[in-house]
């Protein structure tokens, strides 16, 4: 039994340190350029960096040349998105004819063969910058084995600087952390705002009044009156809104249903990596009772459907939370007329 313990332990030990790895090699620049490829481009710069003592930095004031430093890394196991990160900052980056004529932060994911499969853009950078901060979580391409992370000057002149850059793996289980954790913050913070005992503006004529959350609502596409929600996202995060209600006494089952619409939704690497409609529920003390309920998932692109799904009250729950998001998804969802029932 200790001896499984202990093998427990030094796996847990093992996997919470793999989960803050940097996958990306001397990504501060501290040993100058070792292991990035592009001696030849990339140049050291002592004065302006953001941490430690060195940055890297791509100049060029003439010529528009192609001018790039990379690195290859292998994908650990079991990785389902890398988190990328890093400090950028740009002098007089020219505006060219082309999209990436642009100061740039692209990574690409390859074959064991090294073969492109898909490459996405993290940071795109034009004129001149104070250091800033770039975070994107993108999800891992099927039959990649390896990726890229390249810093550029993609054909246009000028100066970037490149400090602290990291990559750190993620798997299902720490995505899933992510979300139970976001979803937890938010249910910390409805004690005083969930007064409300109905569900409000569930139909979106007020915008996203009632609703927590980052969205905007479409006065050009609605089902119902004159507006619906939009939710639209182009990196796997979770973008979503929500609001709480009370349950009402003695009542059964609850019935939610409303109406959605797709555009361009691409699915994560689960099922519930989509556009959805769920339903959660709470009790007094605002812990969570049951899983999550799902309505519906929706992916691609659709026209205005009516979904609607019929669930059991769990034993203690007193509250319950409606749902719209792109979990982990990319593209435009438009939700209207979203209802509650009881019975
Ligand atoms: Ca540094
Ligand atoms: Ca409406």
């Amino acid at each position: 039994m200790k001896k499984v313990l202990l093998a427990l332990s030094l796996f847990l030990i093992i996997s919470t340190n793999n989960a803050q790895t940097n996958l990306i090699k001397n990504g501060g620049f501290e040993t100058e350029l070792l292991n990035w490829r592009g001696e030849d481009v990339g140049t050291i710069s002592t004065f302006d960096k953001k941490t430690g003592k060195n940055s890297c930095s791509i100049n060029q004031y003439v010529g528009a040349e192609w001018k790039a430093v990379d690195q290859i890394m292998s994908i650990p196991k079991n990785t389902v998105a890398i988190e990328f990160s890093g400090w950028i900052k740009a002098e007089r980056i020219e505006k060219g004819q082309n999209e990436w004529n642009t100061g740039k932060f692209d990574i690409a994911f390859l074959n064991s063969g090294e073969k492109e499969i898909k490459n996405e853009s993290i940071a795109s950078v034009l004129g001149t910058t104070a250091w800033t901060f770039y975070k994107k979580t993108v999800l891992v391409s099927a039959g990649a084995s390896k990726f890229r992370v390249m810093l550029a000057l993609g054909q246009t002149n000028g100066t970037i600087f490149f400090d602290d850059l990291k990559a750190i793996a993620l798997t299902q289980e720490q995505i899933n952390k992510i979300q139970e954790e976001e979803n937890a913050k938010k249910m910390a913070t409805t004690d005083s705002e969930s007064k409300t005992t109905e569900l409000a503006n569930s139909d979106f004529e007020n915008g996203i009044n009632s609703w927590r959350g980052n969205a905007t609502v479409s006065t050009s596409i609605f089902k119902e009156g004159k507006s619906a929600l939009v939710l639209n996202s182009n990196t796997f995060d979770w973008n979503g809104i929500d609001q709480i209600a009370t349950i009402p006494d003695n009542v059964s089952s609850i019935t939610v249903s409303g109406w959605l619409k797709s555009d361009a939704i691409k699915q994560g690497k689960d099922a519930w990596n989509n556009g959805l409609l769920n339903v959660a529920f709470t009790g007094n003390d605002n812990q969570k009772t049951g899983d999550d309920q799902n309505i519906t998932f929706i992916t691609g692109t659709t026209d205005w459907a009516f979904y609607t799904k019929t669930f059991p009250i769990p034993e203690g729950a007193k509250k319950y939370r409606i749902m719209l998001a792109l979990g982990f998804a990319t593209g435009t969802l438009y939700a209207d007329a979203i209802s509650v029932n009881f019975k």
